[in-house]
């Protein structure tokens, strides 16, 4: 059975901040239907991202892409739902926002990987521990009223209708 109660780490850049695209990244997953369960604006330092990002440390870009992410805050979330972290990994697009499909944040916002608004945890097992890094007790417990129009099973259309 899936797992209503998944977790992403999601997180709009330093540019996405700048170009003015909160409310718009935002909009787009709380549409969807994802219930948003932590949420705080981060100028983080070059250690935490160094840790956030420790997977990549070998890449020439790594240099580079701890700059661009300590140059200025950052909106960082967490996301709860069915599904999340991969249809979250949908709704941002490729990492390269040349190959993002239109109709998907990196495809409609962004041009260059290098300036690509918008982060997402890539499997379960990742989201936990960028979550871990992130937040520390800052999660919020409350019910959706959403939450039975999301997943229950329609009710039958009564007969005499
Ligand atoms: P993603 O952010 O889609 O999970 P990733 O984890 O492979 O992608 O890389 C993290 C970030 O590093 C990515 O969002 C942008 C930057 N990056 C990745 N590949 C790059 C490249 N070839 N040149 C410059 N920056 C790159
Ligand atoms: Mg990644």
């Amino acid at each position: 059975m899936e797992d209503k109660k998944e977790q992403t780490f999601i997180a709009i850049k330093p540019d996405g901040v700048q170009r003015g695209l909160i409310g718009e990244i935002i909009k787009r997953f709380e549409m969807k239907g994802f219930k948003l369960v932590a949420m705080k604006m981060v100028h983080a330092s070059k250690e935490h991202l160094e840790k956030h990002y420790e997977d990549l440390k070998g890449k020439p870009f790594f240099p580079t892409l701890i700059k661009y992410m300590s140059s200025g805050p950052v909106v960082a979330m967490v996301w709860e739902g069915e599904g999340v972290v991969k249809t979250g990994r949908v709704m941002l697009g490729e990492t390269n926002p040349a190959n993002s499909k239109p109709g998907t944040i990196r495809g409609d916002f962004c041009i260059n990987v290098s300036k690509n608004i918008i982060h997402g945890s890539d499997s379960v097992e990742s989201a936990k521990k960028e979550i871990a890094l992130w937040f520390k007790d800052e999660m919020v417990k409350y019910d959706s009223c959403a939450f039975d129009w999301l997943y229950q099973a329609a009710v039958p259309i009564p007969t005499d209708q």
